[in-house]
């Protein structure tokens, strides 16, 4: 079998290649999975062609073609250009100097909206809003100006994007909560780029140390401050109720600091110019960077990263040039199907499934004013319609009119040959093929594709490339990852929607989501003579503009169609327009839709079984609100058994993540049935952040070696709270206020995300998240080749000598079914957990049974009982006696291991006659608080309140942390 190059991310922000840069590299593939493999497989066993782009790119200390993209809904003004400028020119230097001279940025492209005046800015090639590392835009009437970092891989991986407010970069009042501008970016470039976490937690903003001490969540643990209640200064036990601040107390900072870490805590304070590293790391402090990391300081993990691996620090005392900036613009958009009709087109329906999944598109999908042409192949080009602009419905059928209606007899394709005419008919349009995209959709077997690759690279268009059936090109992929495009895979049964969904899902990729057509349903079922296909789609209050009925049947004549409005009011097959050579009937809602059930019933009045197929699609009903939209992707776009593909969906309204939606994956292999998985966001197994509206699983369920297409289907029922409070995960701390000379300083209020909304409809959306490849999957039975997968969420609480352990259960293969049993371990040493699992100190587990995937998991034991060992344990650390680390790795029915979970520290009970000492505090307050009986009664005021608050523990023995607030 032909192997394919394998790409290390399919991620659509990837880089963007360009003709010079194609080069052979060798990619350590081996930590991007989270679960672990026995060693053998076959990562990283040969070099790999890897396409480094004119994209991001890191060369000689410089990173290279950072997109920052304005969304096309923020207001012009010329202001916010400046102010990006600014930012990145001062985070540049900031950067260059918390990376020990180690990286800069060298060029920025800045990507401004088409709906702007034009000032002579360049035009776009391939770069596009959906592309950008940086995205700018409204939030849509929440407030909230949180930069963030959409993070959804875990520690040390790349993440998606960051996003900033327009107001964020407008207003410079906001500095003083957040810090400059510069210093923020950083902050989320660290997030982005290198995958280390916050080091703040608003959730938890406290603990108790080992040593019984109240700290606040931080680092470095140098850092200083006050608690603040209504009346000015105030001990800590006037200020914290269970876990939470009481109402009008907070934690204040000393605006003078000697901490010079970290950047991931509170990059606002002047005197923060680092990450906390290996000597500043607190690793007790309960923050994401900690669990997610296995305690690792931010510092670790970034000097790991493969940027600054490569990167040697610059040499001298001099400072790099500040970036340089482009400034470019869209222009028209300018769209080309290129469409194979060789004889290979009849097999499988194949073009009927593209008339109808065309028409969809060309009658929905595709945006207003949008300029449409089509080109047709076989051993040679043709154009079918040259380049015509979408301005009415009119317009729309024209083209449809245009499509190919039958196949040629003959057997070759020429890919190239249709995808030069491609270019010719775009071109017509500005001479250039900058900024246009092509929709390539091919059965073809072709492998001459490298004769038009490199013409394709430098075009400046876009390919988005569509394989029919498992005859077509195994590298017709490439000509979409050259240009930036999407890669679709459509198996062939007609009963597939894969086709349609492919289309449903090609935007201008503007970021205009008030443009963009959404869909809410996509079904397929094989109906009896007689017997009827009922079905009710919501239009939620989001939607309804646009809406668009299609019906789509394989043989015999239209069935008879029934559509109910929530109204009541009914629409019979009259209503709708059939075109009987492409075999649909299609209705178009005018004006908005009205918001509610819709219920379909389509009969087949036919003698023999008829497979029928819906689509309903639609656009936003107002600028007010954000729509419900999912993102579907996969972590790479090939792998080789047995490892596992991660599937993701973004399930978003505007920017906020929507919870408990049912989210089910359809992944389709070229021959054999579909598998449907649920995505769970749950921050467990694959999912690395609970609720933060990423779902996330493996995917293995690898039934032969080739391409697999991917649909995600998004449920939400109305009774359940859509928002979340706020975007949870990675975004800058905005600081309250500060102390300064005895003197407390309070900022302006922080605006806030918008609470939690129950939204009176359900809603469903469906979107197609591409295809990924599979080489080496062995033909017949197997052994078992899947272990358990990393246990990503172990969290220890301890009450008295008791430690309490929890996790989420992984299961017999990766997530799923039931693993046979759990090696847990400890060590005083952190160094020996991590780098020496078997040989740390093995806690007796034999009573403990695991339970199906996805159960929560609580272990208790005493490590008491094991001080002995851990007396004798070397204490090359020099580690105080009361801290010890536990991690843990699942066994299967096979003896595989899973990976050693993340470390967590557990702080032991002091040994009896020692009682609680007193918080390090003392050092917080000293700056501040002067009077030496203050202290003295906060002293005793905390031994009082904490040993009262064990004994109320100590009664209900819950499985409550007691020790860390
Ligand atoms: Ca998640
Ligand atoms: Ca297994």
């Amino acid at each position: 079998m032909e192997t394919r190059p394998l790409q290390p991310l399919k991620s659509h922000r990837e880089m963007l290649p360009s003709v010079t840069q194609l080069s052979l590299r060798l990619t350590n593939l081996s930590n991007i999975g989270l679960c672990s493999l026995r060693p053998g497989t076959p990562w990283g066993q040969g070099p790999e062609l890897v396409f480094l782009g004119a994209g991001l790119k890191l060369k000689e200390n410089g990173y290279d073609g950072l997109l920052v993209a304005i969304n096309p809904r923020v207001p012009e003004d010329l202001k916010l250009i400046r102010n990006i400028q600014e930012m990145i020119t001062e985070a540049s230097f900031y950067l260059f100097n918390a990376t020990k001279r180690r990286v800069f940025f060298r060029s920025v492209q800045i990507l401004i909206p088409a709906t702007w005046t034009a000032h002579n800015y360049s035009r776009v090639k391939q770069e596009s809003f959906d592309k950008a590392n940086v995205l700018v835009t409204e939030q849509n009437g929440v407030p909230g100006e949180d930069p963030y970092t959409l993070q959804h891989r875990g520690c040390g991986q790349e993440g998606k994007y960051i996003h900033f407010t327009p107001n964020f970069l407008l207003n410079d009042e906001l500095a003083a909560g957040y810090g400059s501008r510069g210093r923020v970016f950083v902050h989320e470039w660290a997030h982005l780029r290198w995958g280390v976490f916050d080091e703040y937690n608003s959730d938890k903003p406290f603990y108790v140390n080992g040593r019984n001490e109240i700290q606040v969540t931080r680092c470095s643990s140098d850092i200083t401050g006050v608690f603040v209640c209504e009346k000015g200064l105030c001990p800590h036990e006037d200020c914290i109720i269970s876990k939470l601040f009481r109402e009008g107390c907070t934690f204040l900072y000393n605006s003078t600091q000697s901490a010079t870490g970290s950047i991931m805590f509170m990059q606002s304070l002047p005197s923060v110019v680092e990450f906390c590293n290996e000597g500043t790391h607190n690793r007790e402090a309960p923050n994401l960077q900690n669990r997610v990391c296995s305690l690792r300081s931010t510092w670790d993990v970034i000097t790991g990263s493969s940027d600054l691996n490569h990167s040697l620090p610059v040499l001298g005392v001099e400072l790099p040039a500040p970036p340089s900036f482009s400034l470019l613009q869209a222009g028209d958009r300018v769209v080309c199907l290129v469409i194979d009709v060789s004889r290979k087109m009849a097999e499988g329906d194949r073009l009927l499934r593209l008339q109808q999944a065309a028409e969809l598109f060309l009658m929905q999908v595709v945006e207003a004013h949008t300029f449409v042409g089509i080109v047709t192949f076989d051993s040679k080009g043709e154009i079918r319609a040259p380049l015509q602009q979408i301005n009415s419905d009119d317009d729309r059928k024209l083209l449809v009119s245009y499509l190919p209606t039958t196949v040629s007899t003959e057997a070759e394709t020429n890919i190239c040959a249709g995808v030069k005419k491609g270019f010719e008919v775009v071109e017509k349009q500005n001479g250039r093929a900058d900024g246009s995209v092509m929709i390539l959709v091919t059965s073809g077997a072709d492998e001459h594709i490298t004769n038009c690759l490199l013409t394709a690279m430098s075009s400046g268009s876009t390919i988005h490339s569509m394989a029919l059936g498992s005859s077509a090109a195994r590298r017709l992929g490439e000509l979409s990852h050259v240009t930036g495009g999407l890669e679709f895979f459509i198996p062939d049964p007609f009963t597939s929607s894969r086709m349609t969904e492919a289309f449903s899902g090609i935007s201008s990729g503007a970021g205009d989501i008030f443009q963009q057509s959404l869909q809410l349903e996509s079904t397929c079922e094989t109906v009896q003579p007689q017997h009827q296909l009922a079905n009710t789609v919501t239009v939620d209050r989001a939607v309804g503009n646009d809406t668009f009925f299609l019906v789509m049947w394989q043989t015999g004549g239209p069935s008879e169609i029934v559509l109910l409005d929530p109204s009541g009011r009914k629409y019979n097959t009259g209503d709708f327009i059939i075109n009987l050579p492409f075999r649909t009937a299609s209705l178009k809602i005018p004006g908005t839709a009205k918001h509610g059930h819709w219920t379909y019933t389509l009969n087949n009045t036919h003698h023999s079984p008829q497979a029928l197929k819906v689509t309903v699609a639609s656009r936003a009903s107002s600028l007010a609100v954000s729509p419900a939209t999912v993102d579907a992707f996969v972590e790479r776009d090939s792998t080789y058994f047995p490892q596992p593909v991660i599937i993701y969906a973004n399930v978003r309204k505007g920017l906020y993540p929507i919870l408990n939606a049912t989210v089910m994956a359809t992944v389709e292999p070229e021959a054999g049935d579909p598998v449907v998985l649920q995505l769970l966001d749950e921050g467990a197994g694959a999912d690395v952040i609970k609720n933060d509206g990423i779902y996330s699983r493996y995917f293995f369920s690898f039934a032969v070696s080739g391409r697999y297409s991917l649909t995600v289907h998004v449920r939400h029922s109305p009774s359940t709270s859509t928002l979340a409070h706020s975007v949870p995960g990675n975004h800058a701390m905005y600081v309250p206020g500060y102390v300064t000379n005895d003197n407390i300083q309070m900022n302006a209020p922080k605006r806030t995300g918008r609470r939690p909304v129950k939204e009176r409809w359900d809603f469903s959306r469906v979107s197609s998240g591409g295809s990924f490849s599979v080489l080496g999957v062995p033909d017949g039975p197997h052994p078992d080749v899947f272990p358990p997968c990393r246990i990503t969420d172990l969290a220890a609480m301890n009450v008295e000598e008791d430690v309490t352990l929890s996790w989420t259960a992984p299961g017999e293969d990766f997530d799923q079914g039931q693993t046979t049993s759990y090696e847990i371990r400890m060590s005083k040493s952190l160094q020996r957990i991590r780098d020496d699992f078997d040989n740390a100190i093995l806690v007796n587990s034999s009573g403990l049974i695991p339970q199906h995937a996805g159960t929560r998991e609580t272990f208790t034991f005493s490590p008491k009982l094991v001080t002995h060992e851990l007396e004798h344990e070397p204490d090359e650390e020099a580690q105080e006696t009361y801290i010890v680390y536990v991690a843990l790795r699942a066994m299967d029915r096979s003896s595989l291991r899973s990976a050693v979970s993340n470390i967590v520290l557990v702080s032991m009970s002091l040994p009896p006659n020692s009682a609680p000492v007193v918080s390090r505090d003392d050092r917080i307050l000293k700056g501040v608080l002067t009077i030496v009986g203050l202290i003295t009664i906060l002293c005793l005021l905390l031994v009082v309140s904490h040993c009262t608050l064990n004994r109320k523990k100590r009664a209900s023995r819950k499985e409550n942390e007691t020790k860390f607030l």
